[in-house]
């Protein structure tokens, strides 16, 4: 039914003829039009999200945007940009066309602006301008100080403090955590490295171990989600017999500040109880454990002592797929490393490079056992990850879940855990290793 008369007249005439290949034809308009359309599951705890993902530029473009909300204490925008931000860390492969992101979940108007932006010119106007404004740079820097949030650090720029100097200078009355938080305020934002995390874990062990025999110790926070380094260390204490770990945060801490392991600390008692704590309660009650918040005083190691706590640490913590490790074959040293400094001979503008320690924020919580899972669980993050699990509970299953328990609103009693994964499975969601929970 083809005319080709054209074709063989010009045939005829010798007159040049392109013959177009029909697959190759099909290919190009493939090219052209078709574009990989991503798709990922709406909520965080139901996808895979490692360390390294392939769009690192775009989600930190929105996760700063999501810090500055947050500095300015705006949680619900800086939720949002989190989400978004942790849609684009799952991704399989970078973004190359706005045209991929049709149909992704919590990707509103304003995120695909800033993605558009990147994506046309290689650089954010709205995140450049963030980075350099003066509000962000000063709400950085004070909330930067332990133990200041969003809210003071707003007031004292009010009162025209932008610098740490500013605030030394300003005569205002800073609380016990922010003095320590201010004095050690360099220390404090380097980065702690898994090593030095390990160094503090074998004393941790050692602490609890010989003021509770039997009890145990895990690294929880992004390290145990494979971070290489952390802002903080957090460790979560236990015991295998129900009861056992009552009191047992003060005996630690005495422990630790007798052998001058602490620059500083505050312990909050364990305030919760599950009778008061049916389904009108907030889930988000993570705080209710019996905790610790402490700056260590950490003794830098020459390499002699690197090499004992190597060997220590085989028998020690944990790696990121075990759950609990066992201290009962932790050798304890009978002469633990007492800090050469003594207390009192801290001063604030002392040279870090000369000293022979450095202060690191730790954070210690006790669980018991029976309600230890959910504490793992919600101690190991990350942040949205842990917002997205208890979202996911409440939305999806009608349920409550926090670092304490999970509760069925339909069937109005508690559903018990001795794992992590039997969590995943009461909340019907496909088990997901820590290293896979970095969103
Ligand atoms: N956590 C949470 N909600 C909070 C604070 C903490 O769910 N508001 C949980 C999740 C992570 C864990 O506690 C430890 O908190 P951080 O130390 O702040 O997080 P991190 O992932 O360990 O980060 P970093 O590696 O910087 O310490
Ligand atoms: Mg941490």
């Amino acid at each position: 039914l083809l005319d080709i008369s054209w074709f063989t007249e010009s045939m005829k005439a010798g007159r040049p003829v392109q013959v177009l290949d029909r697959h190759k034809l099909q290919e190009q308009l493939v090219d052209e039009t078709e574009v990989e359309v991503f798709s990922v599951p709406s909520y965080a705890c139901q996808r895979r999200t490692t360390l390294d993902n392939h769009n690192n530029v775009l989600a930190h473009a929105l996760s700063l945007l999501a810090e500055n909300a947050e500095l300015e204490d705006e949680d619900g925008r800086g939720v949002a940009f989190r989400r978004a931000a942790a849609v684009l860390k799952a991704l399989p492969k970078p973004v190359t066309s706005m045209m991929q992101l049709r149909g992704l979940p919590c990707l509103g108007d304003h995120c695909l602006r800033v993605i558009k932006d990147i994506l046309e010119t290689g650089t954010s106007s709205e995140v450049e301008a963030t980075k350099q404004s003066e509000r962000y740079k000063a709400l950085k820097v004070l909330t930067g100080i332990f133990g200041v949030g969003a809210k003071t650090a707003a007031r004292w720029i009010r009162d025209g403090i932008h610098t740490l100097q500013q605030l030394r200078d300003s005569g205002h009355t800073l609380n016990r955590a922010q003095q320590a938080g201010l004095e050690h305020y360099e220390d404090l934002h380097q980065q702690v490295t898994k090593a030095e995390a390990d160094t503090i874990g074998e004393i941790v062990e050692r602490a609890v171990v010989s003021v509770l025999p039997g009890a145990q110790v895990v690294l929880t926070g992004g390290f145990r989600r494979g971070k290489l380094t952390g802002h903080d260390v957090d460790f979560l204490i236990t015991h295998p017999v129900e009861g056992r770990e009552e009191g047992l945060m003060p005996k630690v801490v005495s422990w630790l500040e007798s052998q001058g392991f602490l620059l500083y600390q505050k312990t909050t008692r364990n305030s919760y109880l599950e009778s008061n704590d049916g389904p009108a309660r907030p889930a988000s009650n993570i705080d209710r454990f019996e905790r610790c918040l402490s700056i260590f005083k950490l003794i830098k190691e020459d390499k002699h002592e690197t090499k004992q706590l190597g060997k220590l640490s085989e028998n020690g913590l944990e790696t990121p797929e075990d759950t609990c490790s066992s201290l009962t074959h932790v050798q304890t040293d009978p002469n633990p490393a007492t800090p050469s400094c003594a207390k009192g001979q801290i001063h604030s503008g002392e040279d870090t490079g000369h000293r022979l320690w450095r202060a690191v924020r730790v954070d210690l919580v006790v669980s018991p056992i029976s309600q230890f899972a959910f504490a793992l669980l919600g101690w190991t993050g990350s942040k949205l990850f842990e917002r997205e699990l208890r979202r996911w509970a409440g939305y999806e299953k009608a349920m409550s879940l926090s670092s304490h328990a999970l509760y069925d609103n339909n069937q109005s009693r508690y559903l018990r855990a001795t794992s992590e994964e039997e969590i995943f499975a009461h909340l019907g969601l496909e088990y997901i290793p820590p290293s896979e929970r970095n969103a």
